[in-house]
């Protein structure tokens, strides 16, 4: 743990749970196309881009689409999501995280954000957690998705960091992959029975400090 010097989060399932707002939303979409989408079927949707989710959707309901109809779908979904986040508040954010940001912080380790949300700054703004980081990457900023590490990379790099001085908080396994991928250490937050190949799995941030992480 000596030389690690930066933390990069995931957001929507490590920081806060949008992951329902998502679902509201693309069940609201694959009703209005007859498709019978349920919270199982949401599991692949987590870490996801918008696209690929839409894609996922349109494949479970057995529908082609053309680019510019599934472009207004996507647009569609989005708007009814920032509708959903708009009542987000500090009271979401999940527990125990406060308190580990500030950990983080007292020990002189640099914070990132490496989220595939459009919404990122939209959400942070909601949740009042922005001054925590010292570098923001999000979907409006990479280009190639999880598991690619493209997005944990820039955080580094944005850092003045080496991937081998970084930790990564991920709830997808798309996630710890990219980290891995990264040279990066992969902290998973969620059940060991899906995030496999993570260096270590935690339930949550609860009781959680950055003194006492064991990796
Ligand atoms: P948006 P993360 C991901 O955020 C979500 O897990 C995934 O479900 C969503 O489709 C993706 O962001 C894109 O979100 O439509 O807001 O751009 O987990 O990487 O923080
Ligand atoms: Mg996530």
């Amino acid at each position: 743990m000596d030389n690690i010097k930066a933390i990069i989060f995931d957001l929507d399932g490590v920081l806060v749970n949008t992951a329902k707002y998502h679902y509201l939303a693309w069940k609201r979409l694959a009703k209005e196309l007859n498709i019978d989408f349920t919270i199982e079927d949401n599991e692949r949707l987590k870490g996801v881009s918008r696209m690929k989710s839409l894609d996922i959707i349109l494949e479970i309901g057995n529908i082609t689409l053309d680019d510019d109809t599934k472009n207004e779908l996507a647009q569609k979904k989005n708007a009814w999501y920032v509708e959903y986040i708009s009542k987000l508040t500090p009271a979401d954010i999940l527990p125990g995280v406060i308190v580990f940001l500030k950990s983080i912080k007292a020990n002189g380790i640099k914070i990132a954000l490496g989220s595939a949300s459009k919404n990122s700054m939209l959400i942070l703004t909601k949740l009042k957690l922005k001054d925590y980081f010292d570098a923001i990457i999000d979907g409006t900023k990479v280009s190639k998705a999880k598991p690619d590490p493209e997005v944990f990379l820039k955080g580094a790099l944005e850092l003045n960091v080496l991937p081998c001085q970084c930790i990564v908080f991920e709830d997808a396994q798309a996630g710890i992959d990219a980290a891995i991928n990264g040279g990066m250490l992969a902290i998973g937050i969620g059940s060991k029975d899906i995030l496999k190949k993570a260096n270590l799995v935690l339930p949550g941030f609860s009781n959680i400090i950055f003194d006492n992480l064991e990796l």
